[in-house]
């Protein structure tokens, strides 16, 4: 069977996680920590998530690792059949993670490590996240998902990928994606509501004590 590596907490872990679960594909989900030796094992970044594949082949990169969970496991695709439409997927895939999840990410110390960060970072990190809003807003049309009436890998993508623009944008932005992108609150509440969403969600706040433990041991 396939093994996912990496931990509940994570949103690049839960992202695929999601898509295992929405496809139906049975997994093991292996718990392990990042920068750990039993990740550098399965991954050289030593980053969450990596897959063993049921052939045996260890891969990383969550875009990447849904890329071939469609290839491996064609049946209930969460890629339109429609290549134009596909394209737009792919497209806001890419938006939500360079310029919402990435650009976020920047700030996460400040607001897990409460550390003060320069003013200019602040803005540049803004910048970035406005671009990914306004892209967001030209892009999606909430039929009632992002590219229509059919979920798709982007809805998934999207969902995870906003968890840290959510927590750093009103904690140190004074800017909230979830308001300046219309359609998109009512998105994610319907995103919530399903009973995979549902699961993970759970299994992330079971896991958030160990993982607070987890990143606050020396290191
Ligand atoms: N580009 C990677 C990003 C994965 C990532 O940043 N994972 C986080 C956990 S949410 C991690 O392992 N961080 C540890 C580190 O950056 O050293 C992907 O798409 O899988």
């Amino acid at each position: 069977m396939l093994t996912l590596h990496g931990f509940p907490f994570s949103n690049y872990h839960n992202i695929v996680k999601h898509a295992l679960m929405q496809k139906g594909v049975p997994f093991d989900e292996h718990i392990v920590y990042p920068n750990t030796p039993e990740m550098l094992a399965v991954n050289p970044t030593g980053k969450a998530p990596a897959m063993t594949t049921e052939k045996g082949t260890q891969l990383s990169e969550s875009s990447v690792l849904l890329e071939y969970l469609e290839d491996a496991y064609p049946e209930h695709s969460l890629f339109p059949e429609d290549v134009e439409v596909r394209g737009r997927v792919r497209q806001l895939m890419k938006v939500s993670e360079l310029y919402l999840e990435l650009a976020a990410r920047r700030l996460l110390p400040a607001v897990l490590g409460n550390i003060d960060f320069p003013q200019a970072t602040l803005d540049e990190v803004k910048s970035v996240l406005e671009r990914g809003a306004h892209s967001l807003t030209a892009l999606a049309n909430f039929g009632p998902y992002l590219v229509g009436s059919e979920l798709t890998l982007a809805d998934i993508y999207l969902r995870y990928a906003l968890a840290i623009p959510k927590m750093v944008g009103p904690a140190k932005l004074d800017w909230n994606v979830m308001e300046v992108v219309p359609g998109l609150a009512d998105w994610d509440a319907m995103m919530a509501s399903t009973d995979i969403a549902q699961k993970i969600d759970a299994d992330q706040k079971a896991n958030a004590t160990e993982f607070m433990a987890f990143i606050s041991q020396p290191k």
